[in-house]
């Protein structure tokens, strides 16, 4: 029996606009779920998994499958539902799973032959049996699997060529943040997977650099803090030779002996997400404003940097207290606060969320064109009605605060902050240079928009340029490659496989 697992692109993410950079690759990162479905697979079923993400895959070309399961973000549905309808035209039943499934059950529903929603642990075996004895059925629940049902990934499975591996310790999170799916989808609970296994299976990983996916590596309570230390001395005891990134909240800066052990663990970077740099903002995101408020945050990040562990900060805007001048306000304090690189999305209406509740009942849904307009709930377009902020107010501010963070003059102040505190810094001009050419490369993109007549809801227009996208493209695929020409050889010592 064949089974495909297919993991969708979007062409709108940066990651497809720019397949022919050098400094994406770095951005390209194993699609998990897929592993570990394949993990869960039992031996009699031969699996291949596609992942869009690395090119075009002609279909037609491949053997005929027995069964094909596709994963989707809700960004990825338009991509997933034309992969589906092209192998049900051909009588392959097609399985879908994954958080946007789980959220829209009844749209995914109409576009597949059946639907996994949660996780997948305890049934995909009963979905496969089903399929040989044709009596597959429309929905299958999986619910919150226990760690004990967690097989390790199939980490041989993809082809060699991806920057980071990936890893998964924990799943869900208590702090249920307005705008994100990860309590609703995970639950509450914080499951902590068996130390051993998971060090096992990192070992078991091929890639010499790690994503540890985990929403949040240290979770809440003093007893996730010392099972993150425990697992810091593990992966540190176990000598892997391996480097990771991962993510976490900024209370991780209160405790020294953890940073010491995460950067002896191997530890490179964090994502931390900061979220609102205005104290009128904090709270209209919940329970985590109260780790975030009244803290010195540049004192933290300063402490985890002086470990050799990047940091990366994640900001929102279009929260109901951004006002024009917003762009400005996040560059600045994301200077003040010292990360290394930052990362700022529009406010998205997730389906499931409690945000997308809220605006939803207030009519501030502008993209709603269903379900092709999916393709844009990648955080990087204005997709909501935003309280003081038109969509050409939002997008200028967005251009504003990328053009001000990752400006040459910034870009070379940071590179001599590393210096000044003896780390190397690589990794940061790595991270920067590849944030701002996506950046320039979505200013590109917004201007496309408007030019396209995308303005359905009659918000006011920015200002064109006369640029178009294969313009900005190519002046800027230019640059690049000279400067990647340049630092190739270093990088690539960097990031040397040991
Ligand atoms: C790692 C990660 C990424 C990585 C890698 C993604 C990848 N290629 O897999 C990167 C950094 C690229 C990424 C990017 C984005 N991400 Co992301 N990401 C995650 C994260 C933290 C972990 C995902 C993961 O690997 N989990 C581990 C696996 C084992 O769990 P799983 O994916 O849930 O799979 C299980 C089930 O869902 C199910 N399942 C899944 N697929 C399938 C398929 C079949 C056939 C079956 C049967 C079952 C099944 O079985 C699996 C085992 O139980 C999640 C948060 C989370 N906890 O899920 C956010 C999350 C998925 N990301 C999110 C978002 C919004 C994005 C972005 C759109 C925006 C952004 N800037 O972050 C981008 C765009 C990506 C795109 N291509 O369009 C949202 C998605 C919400 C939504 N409704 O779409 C999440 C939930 C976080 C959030 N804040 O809400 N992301
Ligand atoms: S802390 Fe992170 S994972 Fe948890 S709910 Fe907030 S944004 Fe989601």
């Amino acid at each position: 029996m064949l089974l495909y697992l297919v993991n969708p692109s979007n062409p709108l993410v940066s990651i497809s606009l720019n397949r022919s950079s050098y400094w994406n690759r770095f951005r390209l990162w194993k699609p998990l779920s897929l592993l570990t479905v394949a993990g869960l697979t039992p031996d009699d079923w031969e699996v291949s998994i596609l992942d869009e993400n690395l090119g075009a895959i002609d279909y037609g070309a491949l053997p005929r499958p027995n069964l094909v399961g596709i994963t989707a973000f809700t960004s990825q549905a338009p991509r997933a539902y034309e992969i589906a309808s092209r192998f049900r035209a051909g009588g392959v039943p097609v399985v879908m799973g994954g958080i946007h499934s789980t959220m829209c059950l009844a749209e995914a529903s109409l576009h597949v032959d059946a639907v996994v929603t949660g996780e997948a642990e305890s049934v995909w075996a009963t979905v496969l049996q089903d399929v040989r004895a044709g009596a597959l059925k429309r929905h299958y629940d999986g619910g919150r699997a226990t760690m004990q049902e967690i097989v390790p990934a199939r980490h041989d499975l993809l082809p060699l060529g991806y920057a980071f591996g990936s890893i998964q310790t924990t799943r869900g999170c208590s702090l249920n943040c307005s705008f994100c799916s990860v309590t609703k989808f995970n639950g509450a609970q914080y499951r902590q997977r068996p130390i051993p296994q998971v060090v096992e299976e990192f070992k078991s990983i091929p890639e010499s650099r790690v994503l540890i996916v985990d929403d949040n590596l240290i979770g809440r309570k003093p007893q996730h803090l010392e099972r993150a230390k425990e697992l810091c001395r593990a992966l540190a005891e176990a000598h892997t030779g391996k480097s990771w990134i991962g993510q976490t909240t900024i209370n991780i800066a209160d405790d020294e002996e953890l940073l010491d052990l995460a950067e002896k663990a191997g530890c490179i970077g964090l994502f931390i997400g900061f979220e609102s740099v205005t104290p009128e903002g904090l709270p209209e995101l919940g329970i985590k404003s109260a780790m975030l408020s009244g803290r010195n945050i540049p004192a933290s990040v300063e402490r985890i940097r002086r470990r050799n562990i990047l940091v990366v900060g994640s900001f929102i805007m279009g929260l109901d207290s951004d006002r024009p001048g917003v762009g400005r306000l996040i560059a600045d304090a994301a200077g003040r606060y010292g990360v290394d690189n930052m990362n700022v999305l529009f406010l998205t209406p997730l389906p499931g969320t409690r945000l997308w509740g809220q605006l939803r009942e207030q009519g501030r849904i502008a993209m709603d064109a269903f379900p092709e307009d999916w393709k844009y709930y990648t955080l990087t377009y204005p997709v909501a009605r935003y309280k003081y902020l038109t969509r050409g107010q939002i997008i200028r501010e967005m251009n504003e605060c990328n053009s001000t963070f990752y400006s040459t003059a910034s870009i070379l102040a940071r590179l001599g902050h590393n210096l000044l505190i003896g780390r190397n810094p690589l990794f940061t001009m790595v991270s920067n240079l590849t944030s701002r050419r996506n950046s320039t490369l979505f200013a590109a993109v917004y201007e496309g928009l408007w030019h396209s007549g995308a303005t359905a809801d009659g918000l006011e227009l920015s200002q064109t340029s006369g640029l178009n996208l294969a313009d900005v493209w190519e002046t800027w695929a230019q640059r690049f490659r000279q400067v990647a020409v340049a630092l190739k050889l270093r990088v690539a010592w960097l990031f040397r496989q040991p």
